[in-house]
């Protein structure tokens, strides 16, 4: 196009208007202005002529392109305020938010009900002057076993069916902890005397599930190792637990029986929480709890083997012990009246909910 041609100015200025205002939106408003107002536009060319026309001419067409643009930069803004209000609008419409609506919940996660027994034994037993002890679930036979007085050839190996950890050359001399009770050998061995400690973990046992048994389970495991703990002692701390979990009031009983690491050993029970004994009595109500027996076995127990003390370097002369484990999938059924321990495992969280969120 030529400068000095007006009608040619006037025709670039008309159509770079008509493109302006037929943009519909800011893209579209954006490349009108660089079609148009752009270094490569009809009208900058215009412009960029104006030095090499006789100078007679200069200074008209020089008006006539300068005022062609300035109307041209008007419209453009003009259009651009029109299209930025547009567009706000738009926002406002489309982006609402119904802060009415109900919001998506994703439900916080809380600790599972076997942990939380766990943490509120072992809670009752930091409150009597307990440390918390730890041990690995993979763990080196010797501690599981011989240290607890239970050698290769023992029968009582037999009793807790144990998975045994391969080695590269078959037997690796490690298995998967079968009870919380190695962890007994391990703090007797690193802690300084006198020693009290509460040891809660996962245990594993090489046994089909059912409704009272599972391969793997929780433990809670308790040890006092000082000068002239007796039997009373045991029974104290028994007693003082049971009191703090089901309340002051229940009665505890201890019968013989048989762990190796232990001697002598016991089983501890206490007196149904639900029908507090009355079960039992004549013309008791059947009670589902206790199997109307009046009784719930809780714990093993016993004193500290004097065998196990010397397997760990203790003068069995000047100190004694006393030793506990109770189940906790177990306890947590007693409790709370959970009939199938597969429920504590399978993850369903309509179980964990009866039980509150606790974090
Ligand atoms: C022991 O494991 C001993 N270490 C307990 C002990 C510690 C005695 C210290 C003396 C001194 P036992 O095998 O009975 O004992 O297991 C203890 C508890 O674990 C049982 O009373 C029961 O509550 C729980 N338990 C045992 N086997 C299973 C299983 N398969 N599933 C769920 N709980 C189990």
């Amino acid at each position: 196009m030529s400068a000095s041609n007006s009608s040619e100015v006037g025709r670039a200025l008309a159509e770079a208007l008509a493109a302006v205002e037929a943009a519909a939106s800011l893209d579209e408003l954006k490349a009108a202005r660089i079609a148009h107002e752009g270094d490569r536009s009809p009208l900058a060319q215009a412009s960029a002529e104006i030095g090499t026309l006789p100078p007679a001419e200069r200074a008209e067409t020089g008006r006539r392109v300068g005022a062609a643009r300035s109307e041209l930069r008007e419209a453009l803004s003009r259009r651009q305020a029109q299209l930025e209000a547009e567009r706000d609008q738009q926002v406002l419409v489309t982006e609402a938010v119904d802060v009415t609506l109900p919001s998506a919940r994703v439900p916080r996660g809380a600790r599972h009900p076997v942990t939380m027994l766990a943490d509120r034994l072992s809670d009752v037993f930091i409150a009597m002057g307990y440390e918390v002890a730890e041990g690995p679930e993979v763990e080196a036979e010797w501690y599981n076993f011989d240290a607890l007085n239970i050698p290769p050839d023992h029968p009582a190996r037999e009793m807790q069916d144990t998975l045994f950890v391969a080695g590269s050359e078959g037997d690796s001399g490690m298995v998967l902890r079968t009870h919380t009770s190695p962890v007994q050998i391990r703090s007797l061995l690193t802690r300084p005397l006198p020693l009290y400690v509460v040891s809660p973990g996962r245990v594993y046992r090489n046994e089909a599930i059912d409704a009272t048994h599972s391969p793997v389970f929780h433990q809670i495991e308790g040890l006092a190792v000082d000068e002239g703990l007796t039997m009373a002692d045991l029974r104290g701390a028994i007693q003082a637990f049971v009191d703090a979990m089901f309340g002051v009031g229940l009665r505890t009983r201890f019968r013989p029986d048989y762990f190796p690491f232990t001697e002598p050993s016991g089983d501890v029970a206490m007196e149904c929480h639900v029908c507090r004994g009355a079960s039992a009595k004549p013309g008791g109500e059947p009670c589902r709890v206790c199997k109307s027996s009046g009784w719930i076995e809780i714990a093993g127990c016993g004193m500290v083997n004097p065998r196990v003390l010397v397997a760990c370097g203790i003068d069995p002369d000047r100190y004694s012990g006393f030793a506990f484990g109770l189940g906790v999938e177990r306890g947590l059924m007693i409790a709370h009246g959970v009939t199938d321990i597969r429920d504590t495992m399978d993850g369903d969280v309509r179980f964990s909910r009866a039980f509150g969120m606790e974090l």
